[in-house]
This record gives structure tokens, C-alpha cells and sequence, in this order.
């Protein structure tokens, strides 16, 4: 396998982007390497400009439920083009997407689509603060919640991969206002609220982390978080940006059966198109501009292509229900496949899967929290991931991510990948 022009093209690249890339962790400055440059994909496969065939564990970092470019959604997306590619006007595609919402996720009683899972975020702790009238959040050390200012604080994704949890740019005064709990631990919680006693506006998290690695929460830590935000009047506001639709149709809160105040979704309900989306109560949702005095606006919000997309997503998923098992069974595979593999070299390492989202974590403690992930070994991480490249297996190029299984992945895929990591598995630890 070469890579003789995505170089080039990273050569190219660093001259005017930062890093030679729009988003950090796809630089493989945490692995090592150049990036791969992609030109396309289909199914469970992408194929760099060299021309080498990668079986693809990322899909877009998880809106990929059906694999790249299903048919369903080409000619959904194809058909849409062919009336213009936006108008910021309302159009009917807008409410047959939100009602589709609805009907999945009973928690969304109303709904308003941005373009980003980072726009979502970062409104719905604007909504969250109107509501309450309170300043402070908290969230949890490890989660990432996009880039707004108030989320870089110990966050996690590229900012923990870099060594910059929180960011240089985020001033004090708004550093302030945000509060880290420990994931999974209720009292550092209770701790916080006592201390800030009628502060505190929301509480946002991933209900199953997967900015850290995946790293599910338990449900009796998130059902004392639903009562106590309940007796204290905060706002808890579940990310759902990677577990919506993915981990259930219902998403993490379906599993969980606990209902947040708010849910926040990203690229999913955009068939992977640039779409986000926050909701949830009517009575939090109805203060949003122009039904209320919370101003949050964008032309391209509700765009006719991402709709379009989005809505032959979510209808693929609504008729095909049994797309969760398929996931559930391949997903399993692949997971003891990978627990076969550790025992034959005698290593005890961690696997966390919830669904089709599953992380190998290079130690073999227990995953539950944001310092057992950092116990991880990164060396040894980076090493796993060149080596699983070059005999074909896209992974995320970095410790901290999961990496998600598609409908289209088959159980020839999954032996590709096992055999690679024994491989692997014999070079990193021989
Ligand atoms: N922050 C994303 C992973 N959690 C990566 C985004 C990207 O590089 O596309």
C-alpha cells in the first residue's frame, strides 16, 4: 500500500489550512503519519486518491448507519437538487423531518434543526439559561459537547487527544460559568449543586461517552440525575450528536428509559448531510425566536438538501426496525472476535461496546470514567492503528474516539479486520 499522493496532497494542504485539515483529529497527529485523503466511498469501504480500499470504522464519525452512500439517500438527495439547493424560506420537508423526530424520540415534543451538532449544543445551553434564568452549567469531564467556548473546559475528542482539554481562547469569565463533574460519580454532582445552590441552568452530557473513548453511563447514576434535576429545577439536557438513532431508534434515552429536558442530535438526522437539531419540552422549546424571546436564527438551517437526506434516513429507519438487531448481532461478532484475539496474546485489554459504537482501550482496568480512559496506553494505541491502516482497517486516528459499525458492514469485513489485528497484534506486543 502507498500513499504517495494523499503526501502530496498533505503537502499541499499544510500551506493553507491549519494542520492541512478542518477538523483536528483527522490530521493523525496523535498516531503519527499523514492523513489519508479520500475521494469516495460506498457501503462499508472508502478508497483514498491511491486508490487503496480501507474497510471504514469511522462513517463520518457516526452518522453512517446504512454505510456510505445508500441508495435510498443518493436518490433522495438527487431528486431534491433538482429544485434548488436552498431558499431560507420554510418548506414542507422541514415538518415531515421534525415529526419523524417526534414520533422516534417521545421525548422531542418540539424541534429546531441547526447546522451542526455544535450549534445544537451550544443553543440548547442558551435556552437552558432563558429558561432557568441561571448563568452556570455543568458537564462532565471527558464529554464533548462541540466547540462552543463554555464546552472547552476538560472536554473531550481532539481537544483531550491534543493535551488542550480546555482551550486557550476561552476567556475567565466564561470558564467561570461552567463546572466539571466526574462521569458516573453523583456525589462530585451533589457536591457542585450544593456549592452553587439556584445557579446552576443545566446539566448536559453523552449519555454513552463516546468523545473519550466509549464509555456508557450507568443507569442508576443517570436516573439520580434526572431526580435531582428534577427537585432542583435544572434543565439536564442529554448530547445525543453520536447516539441518536444509532444506539436505538430512541436513541441512548430509549435505551436508558429515562427522558432528558432536552436532546441534542447531530449529522444523523441529516443522513449525514451538515445537520443538527435541539429539542425536547414545549414548554423550554417554546421560548426559542420567534415563538419567544431566545434568539437563535440560520439560513441554512433546515436546508432543502439536508432534509431531504435526513428524511430518507429516519423513514429507512422507522419501516426497517430490524436494522437495530442487525447491528447488535454484527457488532457482537466483531467484539468477541476482538476478545478472541486479546486472549491469544494473553492481554486483558478493555473493550466498552454499547450497540454498534466500541472502543479498544489499550489498558486493562475497568473503562467507567475520564481517568480510567486516560489510563490508556497512547503508544502503544498509535502503534495498533498504523499498523491496522496499512493492511486496510480505518480506524479513528486517535485513543480517545469510538468507532462505529454500519448495516453494511459484512461478516467478511469483520474477518479482514480480525485477521489484520492479529497481525497487529503480533508485531505491537511480540
Ligand atoms: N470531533 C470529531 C470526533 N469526535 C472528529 C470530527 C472530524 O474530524 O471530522
Amino acid at each position: 500500500m502507498n500513499f504517495v499522493k494523499s503526501e502530496l496532497l498533505y503537502q499541499r494542504a499544510i500551506k493553507i489550512l491549519p494542520g492541512g485539515v478542518n477538523s483536528p483529529v483527522r490530521a493523525f497527529k496523535s498516531v503519527g503519519g499523514t492523513p489519508i485523503f479520500i475521494q469516495k466511498g460506498h457501503g462499508s469501504k472508502i478508497y483514498d486518491v491511491d486508490g487503496n480500499e480501507f474497510v471504514d470504522y469511522i462513517g463520518s464519525w457516526g452518522p453512517h448507519l446504512f454505510g456510505h452512500n445508500p441508495s435510498f439517500i443518493k436518490d433522495a438527495l438527487l431528486e431534491a437538487v433538482q429544485n434548488g439547493t436552498s431558499f431560507g424560506t420554510p418548506t414542507e420537508l422541514e415538518i415531515k423531518v421534525a415529526e419523524l423526530v417526534k414520533e422516534l424520540v417521545p421525548s422531542i415534543e418540539l424541534i429546531r434543526f441547526v447546522n451542526s451538532g455544535t450549534e445544537a449544543t451550544m443553543s440548547a445551553i442558551r435556552v437552558a439559561r432563558g429558561f432557568t434564568k441561571r448563568n452556570k452549567i455543568i458537564k462532565f469531564e471527558g464529554c464533548y459537547h462541540g466547540h462552543a467556548d463554555f464546552f472547552l473546559i476538560k472536554a473531550g475528542s481532539g481537544a483531550l487527544t491534543f493535551g488542550i482539554p480546555t482551550s486557550p481562547g476561552v476567556t475567565e469569565g466564561i470558564a467561570k460559568d461552567t463546572l466539571v463533574a466526574d462521569f458516573n460519580k453523583i456525589d462530585s454532582v451533589k457536591n457542585l449543586i450544593q456549592k452553587n445552590k439556584n445557579d446552576i441552568a443545566a446539566i448536559i452530557i453523552e449519555p454513552i461517552a463516546g468523545n473519550m473513548g466509549v464509555v456508557p453511563a450507568e443507569k442508576t447514576f443517570l436516573q439520580e440525575l434526572r431526580q435531582i434535576c428534577d427537585e432542583e429545577k435544572i434543565v439536564l439536557i442529554f448530547d445525543e450528536v453520536m447516539t441518536g438513532f444509532r444506539v436505538a431508534k430512541g436513541g441512548a434515552q430509549e435505551i436508558y428509559n429515562i427522558q432528558p429536558d432536552l436532546t441534542t442530535f447531530g449529522k444523523i438526522i441529516g443522513g449525514g448531510l451538515p445537520v443538527g437539531a435541539y429539542g425536547g419540552k414545549k414548554e423550554i422549546m417554546s421560548l426559542v425566536s420567534p415563538s419567544g424571546p431566545i434568539y437563535q436564527a440560520g439560513t441554512l438551517s433546515g436546508n432543502p438538501l439536508a432534509m431531504a437526506a435526513g428524511y430518507a434516513a429516519l423513514n429507512y429507519i422507522k419501516t426497517h426496525p430490524e436494522i437495530y438487531d442487525d447491528l447488535e448481532n454484527k457488532s457482537q461478532y466483531l467484539e468477541s472476535g476482538m476478545i478472541n484475539n486479546l486472549r491469544m496474546f494473553n492481554k486483558k485489554f478493555r473493550i466498552n461496546r454499547v450497540g454498534s459504537m466500541i472502543t479498544l482501550f489499550f489498558t486493562e482496568d475497568e473503562v467507567k470514567t475520564y481517568n480510567d480512559a486516560i489510563k490508556s496506553n497512547t503508544n502503544l494505541f498509535s502503534k495498533y492503528f498504523q499498523n491496522m491502516l496499512k493492511r486496510g482497517i480505518y480506524l479513528p486516528p486517535a485513543q480517545f474516539e469510538a468507532f462505529f459499525i454500519s448495516t453494511a458492514h459484512s461478516f467478511e469485513d469483520f474477518e479482514k479486520t480480525l485477521n489484520a489485528q492479529r497481525e497487529t497484534f503480533k508485531i505491537i506486543f511480540e
